[in-house]
């Protein structure tokens, strides 16, 4: 299977973008990169939500569990192509290498949200998400809903199908 550390333009972007506002952690802790959810319509129950995952150096960390208060449940997930066909493979853990970083972003890895419980989520509205480690690590993310992403992820998604 691929590994996910993408360089390259769309990738200088989101680190630019990075930089520009507040990690949610400290430098010895693991931080979570421009969280997202997208929009989807409310006849639709389950969306799906990106991100950028950094662990610290020398200390590798392995994502085992998401949840959130807003959906039954939420899984890794990891879109593929086999043979022209799109699916989702669904993960039971993902690792994030030391001092690397691991990219959730549409067309790739994504945590799936199912089952969404009350209302439908308008853009700007926040959805929280738990991140449990191996570590014992537990992070609260708070993602906001978004159309196209913090990035025009959009218009970069579709390059790739070229
Ligand atoms: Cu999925």
């Amino acid at each position: 299977m691929s590994v996910m550390l993408r360089t390259g333009g769309f990738c200088s972007a989101l680190v630019l973008l990075a930089a520009a506002f507040a990690p949610l952690a400290s430098a010895d802790e693991i931080t979570i990169h421009d969280p997202w959810v997208r929009w989807v319509p409310e006849v639709s129950d389950r969306t799906a939500a990106y991100m950028r995952i950094e662990a610290p150096e020398g200390d590798r960390k392995i994502l085992i569990g998401v949840d959130s208060p807003q959906f039954d449940r939420a899984e890794i997930h990891e879109s593929v192509e086999e043979d022209g066909q799109a699916r989702m493979v669904h993960w039971s853990t993902l690792r994030i290498p030391a001092g690397g970083e691991r990219v959730l972003e549409p067309g790739g890895y994504h945590i799936m949200l199912i089952g969404r419980q009350g209302d439908a989520l308008e853009e700007g509205d926040v959805v929280e998400l738990q991140m449990r480690f191996q570590s014992g690590e537990i992070l609260t993310v708070e993602m906001p809903v978004s159309r196209e992403g913090l990035n025009g992820d959009d218009e970069h998604d579709h390059h790739h199908h070229h």
